[in-house]
């Protein structure tokens, strides 16, 4: 079977590629959580929804799903916003002034995937503390970083904090880490960002919720597009006075948007329907993480899977991870190379268990080879 896919993180060129984004039968996309498709519930109420010109405040849906939003996380007011780096950034440029700093782990999305956002339009200096494996911050690391109130140092301005951590495989801060650092971080005149992706992934490996988990937080931002499975959409939320200045500043980066009613519909069953849901993915990752852990050259600790996603190391394979995913590519089976030799697999709404089953057997056949052709 031959179709076209972007392969790890590349872009498919869709002149060169008239299949580019085509489903393909059988095939188990585990790229990530950002691929999973509108449900039919979603794209009825797409179709029939209530809308207005949002940049008037006149859609009664985006306003629906704000107020939504704003009452599941116990914040005064919330913002629906085109993507999580937008929200991200709305919330970074907030809080900052040109040339302060913003503590954040070596491989948070805001560090690593956000082009230099927060400096190149926020005017801020990424400030890297090193969690453990884990990805989790102590307050110790970041009190490490905090810069003294010297007049010619810059300033640390804000810490962000990511939960889940996406790049250290899923892992979920305990929240009471989260209050910890606020706490300790508030203290010190310092505001505190969560960049909160996957926050729903984050409450159910907890059994907490989202309120409670984000109580101390100055500002969230959640994704709709990942594992709640909404074809677009990230929300951002806090106080009244901050998401009244998020509107000014998601309008200047280009984000205000009009009849958003009919993306926001999708936004709200995500938001109700999809949390239910997600454990299953939790247990298909670990299931995944478990057979990894079994395949020579391959390392993974199953234990530290929490939630949807799983990345495992190849480095004792001889191939590369690039290597590692063109390998299973032309069985259907689609993974992302996040590092030289560190594969990540994403489980969602769009994969059950029989495609993570097949996902095993394909990696089955494709180690072997390896170890073959290495041997
Ligand atoms: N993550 C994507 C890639 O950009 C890496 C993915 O496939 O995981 N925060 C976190 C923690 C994220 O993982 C992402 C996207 C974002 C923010 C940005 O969200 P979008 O893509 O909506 O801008």
């Amino acid at each position: 079977m031959s179709y076209t896919v972007a392969k790890g993180n590349q872009r498919v060129d869709p002149d060169q590629a008239e299949d580019a984004g085509k489903l393909v039968p059988g095939a188990v996309d585990l790229r990530s959580d950002t691929v999973t498709r509108p449900t039919a519930e979603m794209r009825q109420a797409m179709a029939e929804a209530e809308v207005g010109d949002d940049v008037y405040g006149e859609d009664p849906t985006v306003n629906r799903l704000e107020r939504r939003a704003a009452e599941m996380f116990g914040k005064e007011a919330a913002l629906f916003v085109p993507t999580g780096c937008m929200g991200n950034l709305i919330c970074i440029k907030i809080w900052t002034h040109h040339g302060n700093e913003v503590i954040c782990e070596e491989r948070s999305h805001v560090n690593l995937y956000e082009l230099a956002s927060m400096s190149a339009i926020a005017g801020c200096m990424p400030r890297v503390a090193r969690g453990g494996d884990d990805g989790i911050l102590t307050w110790k690391q970041i009190e490490a970083v905090i810069r003294p109130k010297i007049y010619y140092d810059s300033q640390t301005a804000l810490i962000c904090l990511e939960n889940t951590s996406n790049m250290a495989g899923g892992t979920v801060y305990p929240t009471e880490r989260v209050d910890e650092i606020c706490g300790r971080a508030h203290g010190m005149g310092l505001k505190v960002h969560l960049d909160g992706a996957r926050i729903f992934n984050a409450a159910t490996a907890l059994g907490d919720n989202v309120a409670r988990m984000t109580k101390n937080v100055d500002s969230v931002m959640f994704c709709l597009s990942k594992g709640l499975g909404a074809p677009v959409g990230s929300m951002v939320a806090g106080t009244k006075a901050f998401i009244e200045k998020a509107r000014i500043y998601r309008k200047m980066f280009g984000g205000g948007m009009r009849q958003a009613g009919v993306i926001a519909a999708a936004g709200l069953i995500a938001l109700e329907k999809s949390p239910g849901r997600l454990h299953i993915d939790h247990e298909n990752a670990k299931r995944l993480a478990e057979a990894i852990a079994e395949l020579p050259g391959l390392t993974i600790k199953p234990k530290s899977v929490r939630s949807n996603i799983v990345i495992f190391d190849c480095l004792k394979t001889g191939r590369t991870a690039v290597e590692i995913c063109d390998a299973l590519h032309p069985h259907g089976v689609w993974a992302q190379d996040t590092a030289l030799c560190s594969v990540r697999m994403v489980t969602h709404c769009d994969v059950d268990r029989a495609g993570i089953e097949r996902a095993i057997g394909v990696l089955k056949e494709v180690i072997g080879k390896t170890q073959k052709a290495g041997a």
